[in-house]
């Protein structure tokens, strides 16, 4: 944002923000604008005074403020974990305003996500796999989630903007968003995994979008008692590679490929770019395959799992994966192609790499050519060069094999760098300018450290630059497109589990805090707190705003799940009622300010199928439609069309009515449902 000192003077094009930098920055600095300037930034004195705000305070705030009615100085648009409230929050950057929460997992009332809309029903019956199956639903339908990882869509290795992807790190499943329309279009169960972590990331071109397990999955089912005794050989992980249709952004099962794995947890992922196209990264942590049993006389799992001194980074190269795969190397387990693990370790698909300590982030630099490691329990980041690592499996130059015969790289020969950080060492990031930004969760910092080639070179290289203390315990953090071939830098957020003193205390679970980092200075500087209070978030990206083309309408008559026209779509004027049989169906029109028809008969027991057709073309006419006690609650924004199905079951004159107060005459927005 430019403010030309004549905007300062004169009150004029930069509005509030230019007079608050003129006014109690001049004078906190001795300087002062002089002259017109001296009146107005007075004022601007008077209220920080009053508020007890210091210069430097309004200073960092107006670095992020975003005043009324200049939407446009919202920049990025992050795209944030919900956790295990299981949605994505979308936030503007550098406003740090909450926009939207998208459900995806778990029904959400507002968006009529789950109660009752075709489309919401729809995909999170395809979230939930039928009983009977070893990863089926225990209990009914599932309708959480915890997420962990979103991803944006990529076309050469830049988001696109055209659709989003999340992992439910619970349940091992996977769901899209449309960037379109902002709503979940589809919920993968995801054979093979129970619970999942590494992933979602997409491949450059979103040729697959990646989810592998974390907890390995149960593999032989006979006698499961002593399943833990046996953990070797009756547990699997599995490396998904899930195809994406290009014209729908859905995931294609039967595109799709599995690479069998060892039973170590499998953790963060990430896909290779550029120079390392064609092959993704997997931590794993857990080598040891400790099981716990601290109450049958074994160690405690965090013990047990803290053993050796190394785990495995899981090199994968899915391009020969994909061979193998058209050439019929594979099995078939419920449903899914896997590439069984002798398989994958004999013909040149996964590697393992020696890696420090119970590592948890994997990071891939912009260039494609560093993999950045950090392990909980080791203070440094290990840096691998990616033209080490194809050279030595070009060389074999192994150290060994694992039990399994997986071929494990010469560590020496793959390492580029250890750059020592600092405690705690978890997830990093990258700038645009050759920087890498890593979360210390113990030390509650972020750490800026130098690349190597061609960013830096000689003692620059591999070099910690500068430490900034956030508030507090980091997990995740984000630099704007930060981890595409081409990061935009300029800010950077850290997503932090505690918020300790940092909000008014509002009982006793507390909100979690995203701290806003200016990059752009001398040194990073935080200028904004932004408490979270929809679960824990843990990955978030952050993405340039006019990379999204988001509709405002739908053309008339769109059904969300297909985003096509649907054929029960009505026009003003097409509205009816047919009766056949033990079936009531209703073409209805929904508009301000009535539902036609508004008035329903049907008999109890009676199957009733509601159309309904939004036939607004007005941004923001969104109505609702709610049936009291049949738990029913649709949203219907402009030109949407949708329908509800259920059994009339309970008697009574039910009065549905809209939920959105749309007009003046909202609250006459109503209809009968008569049940006799
Ligand atoms: S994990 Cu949460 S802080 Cu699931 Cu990406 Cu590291
Ligand atoms: Cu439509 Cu209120």
């Amino acid at each position: 944002m430019a403010v030309t000192r004549r905007e300062l003077l004169t009150g004029g094009a930069a509005g509030a923000a230019g007079l608050i930098v003129g006014g109690v920055i001049g004078r906190a600095v001795g300087g002062g604008d002089g002259g017109g300037g001296a009146g107005l930034s007075g004022d601007v004195q008077q209220v920080a005074d009053a508020r007890g705000l210091t210069a430097e305070e309004v200073r960092k705030a107006v670095k992020s403020f975003v005043p009324p009615g200049k939407p446009d100085l919202d920049e990025f648009l992050l795209f944030s974990s919900g956790g295990h409230g299981g949605q994505i929050l979308v936030i503007g950057v550098p406003s740090m305003r909450l926009y939207k929460v998208i459900g995806m997992f778990t029904p959400e009332p507002w968006q009529g996500f789950g109660y009752g809309a075709d489309w919401g029903e729809a995909v999170l019956d395809e979230g939930t796999t039928e009983a009977g199956t070893p990863y089926s639903r225990a209990r009914g339908k599932l309708t959480w989630a915890d997420t962990h990882h979103p991803a944006l869509s990529e076309t050469n290795g830049e988001y696109d903007g055209r659709w989003v992807y999340i992992n439910d790190r619970a349940n091992g499943r996977l769901a899209m968003a449309d960037l379109r329309d902002f709503k979940v279009k589809q919920i993968v169960d995801v054979p093979n995994l129970q619970s999942s972590h590494g992933g979602a990331f997409v491949t450059p071109n979103t040729e697959y979008v990646h989810i592998s397990s974390m907890t390995p999955t149960l593999v032989k089912t006979e006698n499961i008692d002593k399943a833990l005794d046996n953990f070797k050989d009756a547990f699997r992980g599995y490396s998904s590679f899930l195809a994406v249709d290009q014209k729908t952004g859905r995931v294609d099962l039967s595109r799709s490929f599995q690479v069998e794995l060892p039973p170590y947890t499998q953790d963060l992922a990430d896909a290779g770019k550029l120079v390392s196209y064609g092959w993704a990264f997997i931590n794993s942590y857990n080598a040891e395959m400790a099981t716990g049993g601290n109450l049958e006389g074994k160690e405690p799992l965090e013990v047990g799992a803290s053993q050796r001194d190394f785990d495995y980074l899981h090199v994968i190269n899915w391009k020969k994966a994909e061979e193998l795969v058209a050439a019929g190397r594979y099995t078939t387990k419920n449903g899914m192609k896997v590439i069984p693990l002798e398989v994958a370790a004999k013909e040149g698909v996964l590697y393992l790499v020696p890696e420090p300590r119970s590592p948890h982030g994997v990071d891939v630099a912009p260039n494609g050519e560093y993999i950045c490691v950090s392990g909980k329990l080791d203070p440094h980041a290990t840096v691998y060069s990616f033209t080490k690592l194809k050279e030595a499996i070009e060389k074999q130059d192994f150290e060994d094999k694992d039990v399994y015969g997986v071929p494990i790289v010469r560590y020496d020969a793959v390492v580029a760098a250890r750059v020592e950080l600092g405690a705690g060492p978890l997830h990093t990031q990258f700038d645009d300018k050759g920087y890498a930004y890593t979360s210390l969760f113990l030390e509650s910092a972020v750490a800026k450290w130098s690349l190597g080639e061609p960013y830096f070179s000689g003692d620059q290289a591999f070099k910690l630059v500068e430490k900034l203390p956030i508030h507090y315990n980091i997990g995740h953090l984000v630099v704007m497109e930060g981890d595409t071939v081409k990061p935009a830098g300029k800010y950077l957020v850290a997503l932090n589990k505690w918020s300790i003193d940092r909000f008014p205390v509002v009982g006793t679970l507390k909100p979690q805090n995203f701290q806003l980092v200016d990059l752009t200075g001398e040194k990073m500087e935080i200028i904004a707190d932004m408490p979270i209070t929809a679960a824990e978030p843990h990955y978030v990206q952050g993405i340039r705003i006019d990379r999204i083309k988001a509709w405002e309408v739908y053309p008339p008559g769109t059904n969300p799940l297909t985003m096509e026209p649907d054929p029960n779509a009505v026009k003003e004027g097409e509205e009816r009622i047919e009766r056949k049989g033990n079936t009531v169906e209703v073409w209805a029109t929904v508009k301000r300010s009535n539902f036609k028809p508004d008035i329903i008969r049907a008999k109890k027991g009676d199957k009733v199928v509601i159309h309904l057709t939004n036939v607004e073309t007005t941004p923001d006419a969104t109505h609702g439609f709610a049936i009291p006690r049949y738990n029913i609650n649709v949203s219907l924004d402009p030109g949407e069309a949708t329908t509800v199905e259920f059994v009339a079951d309970t008697q009574g004159a039910f009065a549905y009515y809209c939920t959105e107060f749309c007009s003046a005459l909202h609250l006459e927005m109503q209809g009968w449902l008569l049940v006799s």
